[in-house]
């Protein structure tokens, strides 16, 4: 569906058509700020959900950082720090794996800053091997993240965040397949300056374990943990919009799809645009690909999503959404965090 015909759409839903704004491209970004003001509805994360390795895949999802926020000269900075660590990762309760990692975790924490922020990482490396940490993005040559860190050092990353949009950061020391399959990487997220509607945002990062090194993946994640969203879906509000950022790390596996079941959502290609450039149940993104990703439930019940590649779903990459349509105990989350 082309972009004219969505905005139809939507404003169809808003019950706006009849309002002589129908067909006018420029009403839209209108009527989408009028949306901002509202709020979302978190369901309850289920009590139940058991710690992996110290994390939580079901709050990981939406734990966005922001670093902590300074004004120098008038502009805003954002500094992080990150540490790359070596520690092991239960995959499942056979299987346990030496992650490389950046802050204990794999994924990596989830940056997050707004277009014309000055972003400043101080990365410490005491993860036992040479590591860097390279961004996708605009930035000069010497904060390309390509040097070698040497373990026990540490170094300064900083730069303009540009262009807005669905970007990530690895481990670029050779081999990079091996440092980033051994979990070396995260999501880098640039708002736009007006940011995005509301919605129930998360974060979902598909990566695959050679447990063998036999350079092919015997598991695969979505946030590190197989099979963890299979076991303990994801609750979100029925008919409430759902904003997945979506990333593809698996490496050895040239390409995978991400496949929604019982719905289509929108595509924003590399988050680049405020516009959706198409709509689909199903998307191929090669590795470090990655996509924003929007759709709401018409029905509740539990509803599944993985790459069609069916085998590399069925070691591990394959979750559910829970779609709860009382809102009861909800919490509300304002636009941002
Ligand atoms: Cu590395």
């Amino acid at each position: 569906m082309n972009v004219k015909l969505w905005q139809r759409r939507k404003l169809l839903q808003w019950g706006l058509a009849g309002l002589g704004v129908t067909g006018a491209a420029v009403a839209l970004p209108q009527v989408l700020r009028q949306f901002q003001t509202g709020t979302v509805k978190v369901p309850p994360l289920p009590g139940n959900a058991p710690l992996v390795s110290g994390m939580n895949p079901l709050a990981m999802l939406r734990e966005f950082d922001y670093g902590t926020v300074t004004q120098e000269n008038g502009r805003t900075v954002r500094e992080f720090r990150i540490q790359a660590q070596t520690s092991k990762l239960q995959l499942n309760a056979a299987i346990s794996f030496i992650s490389w990692n950046f802050d204990g975790r794999v994924p990596g924490p989830i940056l997050r800053a707004t277009a014309g922020d000055r972003v400043r990482v101080i990365f410490r490396n005491r993860g036992g091997h040479s590591h860097s940490m390279h961004f996708h993005g605009v930035h000069p040559s010497g904060m390309d993240g390509v040097r070698p860190v040497r373990n026990g050092s540490s170094t300064i990353y900083e730069f303009d965040a540009e262009p807005f949009g669905l970007h990530l950061y690895h481990c670029h020391v050779a081999p990079v397949t091996r440092h980033i399959g051994k979990g070396l990487y995260g999501m880098f997220i640039i708002d736009p300056p007006g940011g995005r509607p509301p919605a129930d945002e998360m974060a979902l990062i598909m990566g695959g374990y050679d447990l063998n090194e036999d350079g092919r993946n015997e598991l695969y994640a979505f946030n590190g943990v197989p099979d963890y969203y299979m076991q303990h879906a994801i609750p979100i509000r029925q008919d409430q919009l759902v904003r997945v950022y979506l990333l593809n790390m698996i490496e050895w596996d040239p390409a995978v799809t991400f496949h929604l079941h019982a719905n289509f959502f929108r595509v924003y290609r590399t988050g680049l645009t405020l516009e959706p450039d198409e709509e689909a149940d199903v998307i191929t993104m090669g590795t470090a690909e990655r996509h924003i990703l929007e759709f709401s439930y018409r029905f509740p019940g539990q509803y599944m999503f993985h790459p069609h590649q069916d085998g590399i779903a069925e070691r591990g990459c394959m979750g559910q959404f829970k779609v709860i349509g009382d809102a009861t105990g909800d919490e509300e989350h304002g636009t941002h965090g």
